[in-house]
């Protein structure tokens, strides 16, 4: 039962983080998290869901979207990600637009805020990246921005944590009155296999170059829970036969360096001893077909 006294004045509401890939919006949950729950990485596309993260207190609840970069989709995984996209801009009470401070405005930026206009919510600009430029950049590009419809325009840091209180102060006021929506002590409502999966995709993101991360899948078979460890396999999934020996690497060194790896950011995550088994798999085209996309966990 809700204490309808206790929630009175209490704020609760869904914030949708949309923008062109690779311009920071998981590093922007992340920062106002306090924790990493969004894998990152320096390529773009590396979000394809989108993930819930959650930030409460004692007046208000903020549902944070992470959503996949905004773009034209040329296959069936990025018709679902661009799904994803529709789907947090449904239940949304705030749009923020993010965008790179540095590039803003590129074609692919008026494009996604043409898309934006036809939302009829408030959305907020937030210039990122604002550390790798000069201070007269930041103005120009604040200029830009304030032309447009947008209902505030905010230059920050995600990585460097610059700004994020005005940031979090502007949300605040978008927020309508109702109690929590989730638990207030949870960060997000996805199970810890999902965050096990992502982080050994964020670990191929990071360590393979070309084609090797986008024609990756990853998926947890198993996951084993006990008081003092965790054992988890997971199957790597690849689109070509000629994709397994790069997957391995030289004597295995390669995918030896990506279960350690996974093992360390996960025994981050949980406190417990990790186990990690990884196998490779080879479904070709699975990033063109519906069946394989929907076994691998894409809706
Ligand atoms: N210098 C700088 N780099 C940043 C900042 N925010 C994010 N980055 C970097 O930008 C790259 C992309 O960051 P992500 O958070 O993965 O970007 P994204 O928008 O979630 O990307 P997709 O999920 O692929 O759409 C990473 O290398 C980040 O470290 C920032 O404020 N300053
Ligand atoms: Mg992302």
């Amino acid at each position: 039962m809700i204490d309808v006294e206790k929630y009175a004045n209490y704020r609760c509401g869904f914030v949708a983080i949309i923008g062109k890939p690779n311009v920071g919006k998981s590093t922007l949950m992340n920062a106002l998290l306090g924790e990493k729950i969004s894998i990152i990485s320096p390529k773009p596309q590396t979000t394809r869901q989108s993930i819930k993260g959650f930030l409460s207190d004692d007046s208000r609840q903020i549902v944070f979207l992470d959503t996949p970069g905004y773009l034209k989709p040329r296959y069936e995984l990025h018709q679902k990600m661009l799904n994803y996209i529709k789907e947090s801009l449904s239940s949304a009470d705030l749009i923020v637009y993010i965008t790179d401070v540095r590039t803003y405005p590129t074609d692919y930026d008026l494009e996604v805020c043409e898309m934006l206009k036809k939302i009829r919510l408030p959305k907020l600009a937030v210039l990122n990246k604002i550390d790798t430029v000069d201070k007269i950049v930041v103005t120009d590009k604040i200029q830009k921005l304030e032309g447009t419809n947008f209902d505030g325009v905010l230059p920050i840091s995600a990585l460097k944590n610059k700004n994020l209180d005005n940031l979090l102060f502007a949300i605040e006021k978008y927020l309508p009155l109702s109690p929590p929506m989730y638990d207030p002590e949870e960060l997000s409502d996805l199970p810890m296999r999902f965050f096990a999966q992502e982080i050994i995709r964020e670990q191929i993101f990071l360590n393979y170059a070309d084609e090797i991360p986008y024609s990756t899948a990853v998926v947890v078979e198993k996951y084993t829970d006990y008081d003092n460890k965790a054992e988890i396999r997971a199957n790597i999934w690849i689109e070509r036969k000629s994709q397994k020996p790069i997957i391995l690497g030289a004597g295995g060194q390669m995918i030896k360096k990506i279960r350690i790896n996974s093992e360390k950011e996960i025994h981050r995550m949980i406190q417990k001893r990790v186990k990690l088994d990884l196998w490779i798999k080879i479904k070709p085209g699975w990033r063109k077909k519906s069946g394989a996309l929907h076994e691998f966990g894409y809706r």
